[in-house]
């Protein structure tokens, strides 16, 4: 059985999704504080699960005896900044919990999205390699730095086979981000077909990494499916996903939709927060030690963005 927590998220809705047509629904337990969303009800079992509740979560565990547990309830960048006393408590309690189950009912394996938010300012910026110093100045970044710790820890001291990765920002169809800073990557497609228009939140010479969230979901099946004694590194693994600016992602758009406008709006909060951030990720360790390749570049991740929201907007 595979418990996925935060199955609602953004990650979560495409996990669960993936992990179906490979396990089969009935091995696949969706949980979340909220009842399935659209993409995932009456698609296989569900639970309610609340990461802050230790009993509920113990729960979970003593029922279903995962092998696989893909914690991703999570408050992400922009968020975690209105509320950052509730972003630490939620990021690190439900880890917490979850770490000290996987010791207590041997569970084989725990997967726990980390993200290029654990960078901060004085981080190398372009090509940041997979060690160098990490000064995140967000509440969510540094709350996923000390869970990258925790999750070494964790393995080192207990033998708790916890795998993770830093993503880059994530751009997919099927579920809405919530609260993130790399969120309009995702707003300016349905804006595009809505609207034929959209004014984003980052100026327009922003670079960040980002990824497709097919080659998201297949990396973190990938790195779930690697063997043990092939992966070094037991923090968390940066990927590099494709850097581009929103500029850039709207010129790509204009190929589709020549008549699409582009505005910017400046002072959003979120700025300073992409600022902080790398322009590019080196992943030459996930490639070695589990034969990560891109699939989707800019071009494509356009294409089939616009191709599928097409279809349900
Ligand atoms: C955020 N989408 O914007 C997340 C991600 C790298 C960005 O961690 O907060």
């Amino acid at each position: 059985k595979i418990l996925v927590i935060g199955a609602n998220g953004q990650i979560g809705t495409e996990l669960v999704t993936a992990l179906r047509k490979i396990h089969g629904a009935e091995n696949v337990i969706a949980s979340d504080i909220n009842s399935p969303n659209y993409a995932l009800r009456n698609s296989g079992p569900f639970e309610f699960a609340n990461v802050l509740d230790k009993d509920n979560l113990h729960h979970l565990f003593d029922k279903h005896r995962p092998t696989q547990v893909y914690l991703l309830a999570a408050i992400l960048s922009a968020v975690g900044e209105q509320k950052p006393k509730m972003a630490w408590d939620l990021n690190m309690t439900g880890l917490l919990y979850v770490l000290d189950f996987a010791v207590e009912f041997k569970t084989s394996k725990i997967f726990w999205p980390s993200s290029i938010a654990v960078f901060g300012p004085h981080s190398p910026q372009h090509n940041t390699p997979q060690y160098c110093v990490m000064d995140p100045n967000t509440v969510y970044g540094f709350s996923k730095l000390a869970g990258e710790r925790w999750c070494e820890y964790y393995f080192e001291k207990y033998g708790v086979d916890v795998r993770s990765i830093r993503y880059p920002g994530l751009i997919g169809w099927r579920a809405n981000p919530g609260g993130g800073t790399t969120d309009y990557a995702v707003h300016i497609f349905h804006e595009a077909l809505k609207h034929g228009k959209y004014r984003g939140f980052l100026s327009a010479q922003t670079a960040l990494p980002m990824m497709y969230m097919d080659d998201a979901i297949r990396a973190t099946i990938n790195l779930m499916d690697a063997p043990a004694e092939n992966l070094s590194i037991r923090s968390s693994y940066n990927l590099a996903g494709i850097s581009f600016t929103p500029e850039q992602l709207a010129e790509e758009i204009k190929k589709h939709i020549p008549s699409f406008e582009m505005t910017y709006a400046d002072n959003d909060p979120r700025q300073a927060i992409a600022d902080s951030w790398p322009k590019s990720i080196d992943d030459t360790q996930a490639q070695q030690d589990w034969g990560w390749q891109l699939d989707y570049d800019l071009a494509k991740i356009t294409e089939d963005m616009l191709t599928n929201l097409k279809k349900i907007i």
